[in-house]
């Protein structure tokens, strides 16, 4: 195994230059064909130095906005540190086209802020959240329709109403999905439902008619339950929390049953994948060997590849990225941001020249996206 002895032998710093010739020879390099009709995207127009070129016409999906009235709420995102970001959060409008300019995306799919409609234990108070969210979100994107899309916010608290919330928002209003910021709190603040139970099967079935994708999104764990971040409150959220909550809510949903139920599920996570595509091979050789019997039939690394998608939002780094590309797959990558808690110049200033393949590049940019949302 030709392939086998040549990983085994890149070091650290030869691995940035091996890493093409690496992902052609695991089959991983897309098929250049890929690229065959799509027009120049490195718009070197203005810019002298060619490594300073920027790539447009990206397509982002994990950028977020808040709902005026929920800024300074419980349920907004807790650190909205600054009044920069605040104010960008609450922009739908010219400054955040601003923003995607400079940073070389054309569309952005919107979503609310964590943790949202999912913070409401008051299983109407929910609903109501959600519909004026998405309303809000839909009346707003109207104005710049073909740079901004929607992804719904939906009343987990009420899989039923959350069903029907999903279905308005995809035939009446033309969103793309959905975004769900993890568990669900329902009837009181001190609980945390997760969607591999059964009274959610319906709603799966729902998103699965439906052929969209849903967003996992993170959120922290309960401060009634930050038992292990004890002395450190911060690595619950984005540094670490937020991570691991959203990979056991993803292999909840795998070791559950639920994607042989439903094989057509399209589930989305960011950050590069919260860890899995580095964690999987050792959860499924751990099962293999006794520890852990699953509902589901297949090992778990069969879901991540069939089932999820995995962004960049938030997590710039080459080496990550690689990993993740040669675990799924170049076709199931896709860029994001995670705007306005990151950068959008920033992330374009890594993922443009990224040591990755051009045909990958491409797919990771922009097509791979406007196949899955059919834009
Ligand atoms: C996010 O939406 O992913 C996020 C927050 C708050 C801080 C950092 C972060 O909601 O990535
Ligand atoms: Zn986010």
């Amino acid at each position: 195994m030709g392939t086998k002895n040549r990983k085994d032998r890149i070091t650290r710093r030869g691995f940035l230059e091996l890493s093409s010739a690496v992902l052609a020879t695991t089959g991983l390099l897309g098929d250049a064909n890929a690229a065959e009709g799509v027009p120049a995207h490195r718009d070197t127009t203005n810019t002298p130095k060619p490594d300073s070129a920027l790539m447009t016409g990206k397509i982002a999906l994990e950028e977020h906005f808040v709902l005026p009235e929920s800024a300074d709420t419980s349920y907004a995102i807790r650190d909205l540190p600054t009044p920069e970001l605040r104010q960008k959060v609450l922009d739908v409008g010219s400054g955040r086209i601003a923003e995607m300019d400079r940073g070389g995306v054309g569309i952005c799919i919107l979503s609310h802020v964590a943790a949202g409609v999912q913070a409401i234990p008051n299983i109407s108070q929910a609903i109501a959240l959600s519909r004026r969210v998405n309303d809000y979100l839909a009346e707003h994107i109207a104005k710049y329709s073909k740079r901004l899309k929607g992804f719904a916010a939906l009343p987990l608290q009420d899989p039923e109403a959350a069903s029907h919330e999903l279905v308005r928002c995809i035939k009446e209003l033309g969103f793309c999905g959905a975004l769900v910021n993890g568990f669900s709190q329902i009837g009181e603040a001190d609980s945390a439902v997760f969607y591999d139970l059964p009274q959610y099967r319906q709603f799966w079935a729902t998103v699965q008619d439906l052929e969209v994708p849903l967003y996992l999104h993170p959120r922290a764990p309960l401060t009634t339950r930050q038992q292990a971040y004890e002395g450190y409150p911060w690595l619950a959220g984005s540094p670490w929390g937020f991570a691991v909550e959203t990979s056991i809510h993803a292999l909840r949903l795998m070791a559950s049953g639920l994607f042989d139920e439903y094989p057509k599920l399209k589930v989305i996570l960011g950050h590069l994948g919260e860890g899995l595509p580095f964690g999987i091979w050792r959860v499924d050789h751990r099962i293999s060997r006794g520890s852990g019997s699953p509902k589901a039939k297949l090992p778990m690394r069969h879901y991540l590849h069939e089932n999820f998608y995995i962004t960049t939002s938030g997590n710039f780094r080459t080496q990550a990225l690689t990993d993740v590309i040669l675990e799924v797959g170049a076709d199931r990558v896709l860029y994001s941001v995670d705007y306005p808690f990151e950068d959008m110049a920033e992330a374009a200033a890594w993922f443009d020249q990224a040591a990755i393949s051009e045909p990958d590049h491409i797919k990771i940019a922009y097509s791979n996206a406007q196949k899955l949302f059919h834009l």
